[in-house]
């Protein structure tokens, strides 16, 4: 099962990288240090869980059209990659490490990192827009723009995100903790799945559904990231560890204990997986991937 799945992940992921590449915009004119900083960053080889868990939701729910949900996968890679660009800004975490190579910030300046951010961002929109095909399919089409506009905004991932920088030195309830990271984690997966979803014409409920098992998936995604942090190492994970103890972070770990996140992490998962096998859809690939994910070793 193991390396079946990581070879599966893997090609998966090959697909979803030429994708992404045929989105990237080209570096010339005046601007272009400007995109060579966007891609860069984008180049630097994340798992691409974002647009992977997109496109298998749009898949299951029956999704065929390979122009409505491209643009889509490759704008939620871009916005994914524009919120760790400004993440390890030295005003934020300060990280110098990112997707085993140096952070933007550092071959780039701080200065261009903000604006590769900033670009990124901007262009994941402008990328979508191109999956409007001007007859009525739009209405679905802006219901899936709609949901990528909000859920990393600051009734989302930027709230959250705030909320931890905000509280970072101070001792904060479970509560709060859980609202950070279902925000600043979790948001970005209900996102992808949703959209998958709905431009797969799914029902309103079937959508309130993927978006409850994202929400428990980002939980345990978030709540193994913290782990990591302990537990792993530079070269596994691709970027220093101890961070969060570094930055004063308030961790799932540091409120909770090691041994408890642990058991957490797999009751969060196991309960998104019930909610997915009430489904009337089969994708085994996406279950396998659920699972895998809470067990992940980066
Ligand atoms: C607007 C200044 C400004 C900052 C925004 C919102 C934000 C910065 C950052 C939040 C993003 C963040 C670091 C969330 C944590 C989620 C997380 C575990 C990210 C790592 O995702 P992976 O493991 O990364 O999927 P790869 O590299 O594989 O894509």
């Amino acid at each position: 099962m193991e390396t079946s799945i990581n070879k599966q992940i893997q090609e998966k992921t090959n697909h979803i990288e030429s994708i992404l590449a045929s989105y990237l915009p080209e570096e010339k004119g005046y601007q272009k240090s400007v995109l060579a900083a966007m891609n860069y960053t984008m180049n630097a080889g994340g798992k691409r869980i974002r647009p992977m868990l997109m496109e298998e939701t749009y898949l299951m729910f029956g999704g065929k059209d390979r122009n409505l949900i491209e643009p889509f996968m490759a704008a939620i890679e871009m916005i994914h990659t524009y919120s760790l660009i400004h993440d390890d800004l030295p005003a934020l975490d300060n990280d110098d490490y990112r997707r085993g190579r140096k952070t933007a910030h550092i071959v780039y300046g701080e200065a261009l990192a903000i604006l590769a951010g900033d670009g990124l961002l901007n262009y994941a929109f402008e990328t979508a827009s191109k999956a409007f095909r001007g007859d009525s399919r739009d209405i679905t089409t802006a219901k899936a723009f709609q949901v990528l506009a909000s859920k990393p905004g600051i009734y989302g991932m930027i709230g959250g995100q705030t909320a931890d920088v905000v509280d970072e030195d101070k001792e904060i309830s479970l509560d709060e903790l859980l609202f950070i990271h279902k925000n600043k984690t979790s948001a970005l997966i209900e996102c992808s799945m949703m959209i998958g979803a709905i431009l797969a014409g799914a029902s309103q409920e079937e959508i309130h559904t993927m978006e409850g098992i994202a929400q428990k998936i980002g939980l345990a995604f978030q709540i193994q990231d913290d782990i990591l942090d302990i537990t792993s190492t530079q070269e596994e994970l691709g970027k220093p560890v101890g961070s969060d103890q570094k930055n004063n972070k308030n961790t799932y770990v540091s409120i909770k204990g090691l041994t408890q996140a642990m058991e957490d992490v797999q009751a969060y998962t196991n309960s998104a997986i019930e909610d997915f096998d009430t489904l009337p859809y089969k994708n085994t690939y996406l279950r396998d991937l659920l699972l895998y994910l809470s067990g992940r070793k980066n």
